[in-house]
């Protein structure tokens, strides 16, 4: 496999900051060298920049629209670039704003896009110049969407206000009439149909998100589900329910706070009963198993909120697990040839 990482330093979807240091915790636990030792070929594109922009009024109880929309036109862009040249692009949060970046057919800001652009000259990736203007696009993308939280509230539903609770309603096109023009979000077009999304870990789902999620029908299993189904249940109706029409790209959006606190302490919505860590590994390794992972994100790692160094160092040290599991680390007995024994 070919794998880019894109660190996305953003901590402005929600109120605590020191989410912005997640990228650079996961760096540190060694992120890169243990996907090498999988055999993969790494691009680290580093961090990306985004800038604060000044007049950017907060529109409903929603703070910061504009600077959140833009961070996200500008990360889509990079990782619809990675994907566009077949790489498997792994986004580090940052906070859960990230949408998934499926729709590509955005006018994207031309500075940002010579600057993304330029970054794979400089890492020496070949890039086919029908890519400069034809943005690649998933329309078979079905997404997983593991987390305590499901991330559903519209804006007039969400408590909170905070846009990190929001990314799939701006995904979903059954939403679409529900969702009011937030500024900096006009580039995005939903791509996402209910029955395209499986929920795994469910725990704190807010009132408006319930009934969101039941009027669409959309696959849920929460922890209760989990403790009753058992994961390996779990992952077989998950794969079923998005694959068993075809075979399409999968995206991974794993948000560290699905696991239990005890095992991912710094974070900035810790709710208690999460997943084990055999829980949280059998899902990325069926992901991975299936062979169409085709991007992932994992968010909500807090460095700024560890009680110590031991918590913020195991809540990055799981989330390296998480992504190396994704992209082929097992616990299977290999192939003794395979090993060259
Ligand atoms: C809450 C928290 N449902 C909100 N969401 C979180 O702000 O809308 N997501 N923490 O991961
Ligand atoms: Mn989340
Ligand atoms: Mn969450
Ligand atoms: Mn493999």
């Amino acid at each position: 496999l070919s794998v880019a990482i894109v660190g996305a330093p953003f901590s402005k979807g929600q109120k605590r900051r020191g989410v912005e240091l997640g990228p650079k915790a996961i760096r540190d636990a060694g992120l890169v060298e243990r996907l090498t030792s999988l055999e993969n070929a790494v691009h680290d594109f580093g961090d990306l920049t985004f800038e604060h922009l000044e007049d950017d009024a907060r529109y409903m109880n929603v703070p910061y629209p504009r600077t959140v929309g833009r961070a996200n036109q500008i990360l889509s862009e990079a990782v619809s670039r990675a994907v566009g040249a077949g790489q498997t692009a792994v986004m580090l949060g940052g906070d859960h704003r990230h949408v998934v970046m499926q729709d590509l057919s955005v006018s994207p800001d031309l500075t940002h896009l010579i600057q993304i652009i330029s970054f794979f000259f400089f890492k020496q990736l070949t890039w086919p110049s029908a890519r400069l203007q034809d943005t690649p696009s998933r329309p078979d993308l079905c997404l997983i969407w593991v987390d305590a939280h499901a991330d559903i509230n519209t804006p007039m539903t969400s408590p909170s206000g905070n846009l990190h609770g929001q990314p799939v309603a701006f995904m979903l096109k059954e939403l679409q009439d529900k969702m009011p023009a937030v500024p900096g979000f006009s580039w995005l077009k939903p791509f996402l149909t209910a029955r395209d999304l499986v929920y795994i870990g469910l725990r704190d789902v807010d009132p408006g998100e319930h009934v969101i999620l039941k009027n669409l029908g959309i696959q849920c299993f929460t922890m209760r589900d989990v403790d009753k189904l058992g994961m390996q249940r779990v992952m077989e109706v998950t794969l079923d329910h998005l694959l068993a029409r075809k075979q399409r790209p999968i995206h991974l959006s794993f948000d560290i706070d699905a696991f239990d606190p005890t095992l991912a302490p710094a974070t900035g919505t810790p709710v208690n009963g999460g997943l084990t860590y055999r829980e949280g590994i059998y899902i990325t390794e069926e992901i991975h198993n299936t062979g169409l992972l085709s991007a992932m994100d994992l968010v909500e790692v807090n460095p700024a909120l560890g009680a110590s160094p031991e918590a913020v160092e195991a809540t990055a040290g799981l989330a390296v697990d998480v992504i190396a599991s994704s992209l082929g680390q097992t616990r299977e007995l290999q192939d003794t040839k395979q090993l060259g024994l």
